[in-house]
């Protein structure tokens, strides 16, 4: 039995409750905004839910029994999976939060086309990384460098694109895309560290290290992300519903 295994074992419970907690509060929120914005606390909700159903499964899997052993049979597969709908999800909160008038399909395609090759690539060099038992693997190496430059592409993309497409826009909403991509830029950045703990790490402890901190990433992402997002349209919400008392005047 280690530290590290029981810790490890633990998250994976904390990070069910944590993200059960964030699909209820994210569908109460929802009544507070107007109509325009609803979806983006709706979609809050949904990639929440699809983890938690996630973390529901993994805990079971992984036990709680201390060792190391019960958290290598963990699916890898589990985790990619929900990391394929939902950081698509994630990211097209930016085009949505960008509004209509412009046609935002070009942003859309591109975001998610690098997105499903960072995925991709991650889950093939998981996979040999594994298979080497938490040792370096030349495989996971040359995965990682090819998820990697995916990675910075969007970032690339969110600091162009998205930075000019937001010029004309309302303050709340520009100050929620600039709050919205740091917390991209950041924290996304706890995945690939994970990762590379993995393999470079100390064998199967390395392994376990990697869990540990996908299981922290998740939380902070999806429950981080969606309390950013919908505290920028609940401001952008009242903005425009105090205004229009005003008019109505
Ligand atoms: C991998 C492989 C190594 C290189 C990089 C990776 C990035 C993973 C990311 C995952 C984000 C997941 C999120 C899920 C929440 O809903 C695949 C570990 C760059 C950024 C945000």
């Amino acid at each position: 039995m280690t530290t590290l295994a029981i810790i490890t074992q633990y998250t994976y419970w904390v990070a069910f409750l944590c993200l059960a907690s964030g699909t209820i509060y994210f569908l109460a929120e929802r009544n507070s905004l107007i109509e325009e914005y609803r979806a983006t606390a709706t979609t809050a909700a949904v990639v929440c839910f699809i983890a938690a159903a996630n973390y529901f499964v993994m805990q079971g899997s992984v036990g709680r029994d201390g060792s190391i052993e019960s958290i290598l049979n963990f699916p890898t597969e589990f985790r990619y999976l929900d990391w394929l709908i939902t950081t698509p999800l994630i990211l097209t909160k930016f085009p949505s939060l960008l509004g209509s008038g412009e046609d935002r399909r070009p942003l859309v395609v591109t975001l998610i086309f690098a997105d499903v090759v960072m995925i991709a690539t991650g889950f093939a060099g998981e996979l040999a990384i594994n298979q080497a038992g938490g040792n370096f693997s030349s495989l996971g190496l040359g995965m990682f460098l090819a998820s990697g430059a995916a990675f910075c592409f969007i970032i690339y993309i969110l600091f162009t694109m998205v930075v000019a497409a937001s010029k004309d826009k309302l303050k709340p909403i520009r100050d929620g895309l600039k709050r919205l991509r740091l917390f991209i830029a950041i924290g996304w950045m706890i995945y690939p560290i994970g990762y590379l703990m993995a393999m470079f790490g100390i064998g199967p402890e390395g392994l376990v290290l990697r869990e540990l901190i996908y299981n922290i990433a998740d939380v902070v992402n999806k429950v981080g992300f969606g309390l950013v997002a919908v505290f920028a349209v609940r401001q952008v919400s009242r903005d425009q519903t105090i205004r229009k008392a005003i008019a109505s005047l």
